[in-house]
């Protein structure tokens, strides 16, 4: 049954109401229907997924398992009517319940498995993969809490736990029959055994891994992609020796350990800190996840011998590097491979994704904290280090800089990047200007010693989730013109190009914005209280708050329009709405400065008396934006802002879902941008700041703040006024970053880019005002040239160029 009637999903329903709860349909509460639903439509897809297995199992079929800390989920039930196409029947059926499906939609918490962008990537590509009949599982873990809850109180931001699982839990499906025992400190001991010198590790602390699964079906088509999360509970054998003896508070500590294990998400976000938890969660997730692909590669080959043939692994960003070790414990330990028969499996079968190229980033260990918590893959890393060294010694002979800067091992320091491109047979960045800064700079060596491996992809989203559910309105408009074939392909939305000079398409769009716009204010009327007047322009940034993505340059720019108002109130501007939304690390203390002085600029103006400037000018900051948030935000906007330094956004995704939705960029050459400008055209996209390489040339050639400001007047007016303050509060020490001289010059140069930053806004504002067909002529462009940044293309890319993976119904 991968369907049902009216009838049949009243009964499916009712029969579950029954069983669950025991209640009628008259007598459930919306959230019973609720979960009553989500287990028959969860029911469907375990029906689909079986049959898809078996197909997939008679094939032979390749599958790719995607390794990640984060799947940024979001809900479920919307994207799962939608791609199962059982809505109509659904919603008629719901209707003699007395509830209707978007209020069902609405009982659903976010799962918020992730961070930002890399957690969102990964979960758009299960929904590709699915849709395209790709045989794939995602593998992470079932963190009890996810990305933190976020308050804002009196501009700053307060973390509270997001309780996800009461409401979330209908989504999962309990494994029992996957457990597998991931083992953590314990000492090493060499033995001669039948198989030869074996290592013989003892002591262990041992912790299950339990799998819980949650689906993912195609949108219209046979597969559904399985995500399984591994929660942590302590082994069942309870220390009876210990426990008799009385060690109550020994016994119960270790059971709490095991299971803190998948607590909580780490919530920072391009940011890697050395913490031994995180250091346990990442093994866990690995091991757990390798044992898994293991046993069930061996129960269908045999041996391990076709692993690459038959499996691609990915580790997605270097969280999941333990992937190459733990690979080849498993390879010499269990399955007795020599080691270089093993390593040529591990290579083959690993591939390795980089998401970022900023410092603070790149992951690193202490070797010390590994050698303690792993001590059998510190081995195991020792050993691959001692190989690589030799190789590069044969290679570079002399060069003990190049070989020193390569190495895994060094100076107590495990170098997770390095590792994962030794281990791996793919190495790719998410864009291509991000793809070329690796090989010439953070990874340079490497490129120099194995060219072949270094390839890229562009990143992608699901356009379905964002386009097709969020935007039904210009769904609509582009059923009408092209049909409604780019559900499925989204190259054909360039077909929506052709009709660039029909009037009353590009008349519908304007209209459609403003039904978006108004759909969103009455949002941030409910969730926040906050007025929102749609008819401002919405100019959105919405994204983790992090000093590279400069929200402050945003921010200057409002202080500047912000003083013109003071100054003349009459001044005839375009009135706008700045909308923001984004979380900070807890520990970030100048995200949160930033934050807070977007957040008492937009009081001071809310509470300035003269009507005149805030009819004209308004500042709104969203709470808690997360993927529902963006769901409906994305439509609303007119103008996105992808602002970074040129050189530091790896790609970015939330460009290309503002892009789809027909707003217009403003942004730098930056990322994914310049594919972007590239496919829509420059007269299509607001481009300004400095290009990457000027931005390297700048910075070393000693970026000197002062030399803008001085030239400015503005900007010293702007940093004036960011030293009087906002709302009664001083931002000076933000004013002293700003202004800061090397050494400790502000890294993402915020004064070099202002100018050009204003100058496009305004041009931007010029046109709003002066030609509103063009501004939505421009609109429909950028919908039109969208279709590349889809995740079905950048999933077909990975499977044809680094997985080697084929689709099921070809
Ligand atoms: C690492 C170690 C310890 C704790 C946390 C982390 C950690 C967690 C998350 C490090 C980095 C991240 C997330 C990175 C991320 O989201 N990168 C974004 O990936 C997107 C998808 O490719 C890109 O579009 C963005 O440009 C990139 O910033």
């Amino acid at each position: 049954m991968n369907k049902f009637t009216e009838q049949e999903a009243q009964q499916l329903i009712a029969g579950k109401l029954t069983r669950y709860f025991g209640v009628s349909p008259s007598e459930a509460s919306r959230e019973q229907i609720y979960k009553a639903v989500v287990m028959s439509v969860r029911d469907i897809m375990l029906e689909k997924r079986q049959a898809f297995h078996l197909k997939m199992k008679k094939a032979k079929a390749k599958r790719v398992y995607y390794l990640c800390m984060e799947f940024l989920m979001g809900r479920s039930l919307k994207n799962s009517v939608y791609n199962l196409g059982i809505g109509k029947p659904l919603s008629k059926a719901l209707k003699s319940f007395g509830v209707t499906l978007e209020d069902l939609y609405e009982e659903e918490p976010d799962a918020g498995l992730g961070n930002g962008g890399l957690g969102r990537l990964a979960a758009c590509f299960l929904d590709g993969l699915a849709t395209q009949n790709y045989p794939a599982m995602g593998f992470s873990i079932c963190y009890q809490y996810g990305l933190f809850k976020q308050k804002i109180v009196d501009g700053w931001q307060i973390e509270l736990p997001d309780v996800w699982l009461p409401g979330g839990e209908a989504w999962l499906t309990q494994r029992t029959d996957k457990q597998f025992i991931v083992r953590f400190d314990g000492e090493l001991e060499e033995k001669w055994t039948d198989h030869g010198m074996e290592t013989v590790y003892y002591n262990a602390r041992e912790v299950e891994a339990v799998a819980y699964d949650m689906m993912v079906s195609g949108a219209d088509s046979e597969a559904v992609s399985v995500l399984r999360l591994w929660r942590a509970r302590p082994v069942q054998k309870f220390d009876m020796q210990l426990f008799s003896q009385g060690n109550y508070a020994e016994v119960m500590r270790d059971e709490g350990e095991a299971e803190l294990i998948s607590k909580v998400l780490y919530p920072s976000d391009n940011h890697s800190e050395g913490k031994s938890l995180r250091l346990k969660q990442q093994y866990f997730l690995v091991s757990a996840s390798l044992q898994c692909i293991v046993s069930d590669h061996k129960r269908r080959y045999g041996s391990l011998n076709l692993l690459p043939e038959m499996a691609a692994i990915h580790i997605n960003d270097t969280h999941p590097a333990l992937a190459v070790p733990e690979l080849m414990r498993i390879l010499l330990d269990e399955n007795y491979y020599e080691w270089d028969t093993a390593w040529n499996i591990t290579t083959a079968t690993l591939a390795y994704t980089n998401h970022t190229v900023l410092a603070e980033a790149l992951e690193t260990w202490a070797e010390d904290l590994i050698a303690r918590r792993l001590p059998r893959i510190h081995g195991i890393l020792k050993e691959i280090n001692r190989r690589l060294c030799d190789d590069l010694w044969r290679r570079f002979p002399g060069d003990w800089d190049k070989i020193s800067r390569m190495s895994i091992l060094s100076h107590n320091t495990v170098r997770m990047a390095n590792l994962s491109i030794v281990g791996s047979h793919s190495v790719n960045g998410v864009s291509e200007l991000h793809s070329e800064i690796i090989k010439n700079s953070i990874f340079r060596d490497f490129y120099e010693y194995t060219p072949e491996k270094f390839t890229n992809v562009t990143n992608g989203i699901a356009h379905r989730r964002w386009l097709n559910q969020s935007n039904p309105e210009l769904c609509a408009l582009l059923n009408d013109c092209i049909g409604e074939g780019y559900a499925k392909d989204a190259s054909r939305l360039a077909e929506f190009a052709k009709f660039d000079k029909d009037e009353s398409v590009l008349k519908r769009i304007g209209e459609i914005k403003r039904i978006k716009k108004e759909q969103f204010a009455e949002y941030a009327k409910k969730k926040q209280g906050i007025a929102i007047d749609p008819n401002t322009v919405f100019d959105v940034q919405a994204k983790r708050m992090h000093e590279y993505k400069r929200q402050l340059l945003n921010a200057l720019h409002i202080i500047s329009c912000y003083n013109a108002l003071r100054d003349d109130p009459n001044l005839d501007v375009l009135p706008k709405t700045y909308i923001f939304g984004a979380k900070a690390a807890a520990g970030y203390d100048m995200a949160k400065q930033i934050m807070k002085l977007i957040c008492f600029l937009a009081e001071d103006i809310r509470r300035n008396p003269d009507p005149r400037i805030r009819e004209k000018l308004n500042v709104v900051y969203m709470e808690n934006y997360n993927v529902t948030m963006s769901e409906a935000l994305m439509p609303a906007s007119e103008i996105s802002e992808q602002i970074s330094l040129a050189g530091k956004e790896a790609s970015g995704t939330g460009n290309m879902k503002f892009m789809i939705n027909g707003a217009l960029t403003i942004g730098t050459l930056d990322g994914a941008n310049v594919e972007m400008a590239e496919r829509v055209g420059t007269d299509n996209i607001f481009i300004f700041g400095l290009k990457a390489d000027e931005v390297d040339e700048v910075w070393r050639n000693g970026y000197n703040s002062s030399s803008y400001y001085n030239q400015d007047a503005e900007l010293r007016r702007i940093i004036e006024s960011l030293i009087v303050g906002f709302n009664g509060c001083s931002f000076a020490e933000i004013a002293n970053y700003l202004l800061r001289k090397s050494p400790v010059a502000d890294p993402y140069m915020c004064l070099a880019d202002y100018e050009s930053y204003t100058r496009t806004q305004h041009k931007m504002s010029e046109l709003y005002r002066n030609d509103p067909t063009d501004w939505n002529r421009k609109s429909l462009r950028n919908i039109a040239a969208a279709g590349y940044f889809s995740a079905d293309r950048s999933v077909r890319d990975y499977a044809t160029r680094i997985w080697g993976l084929k689709r099921l119904d070809k």
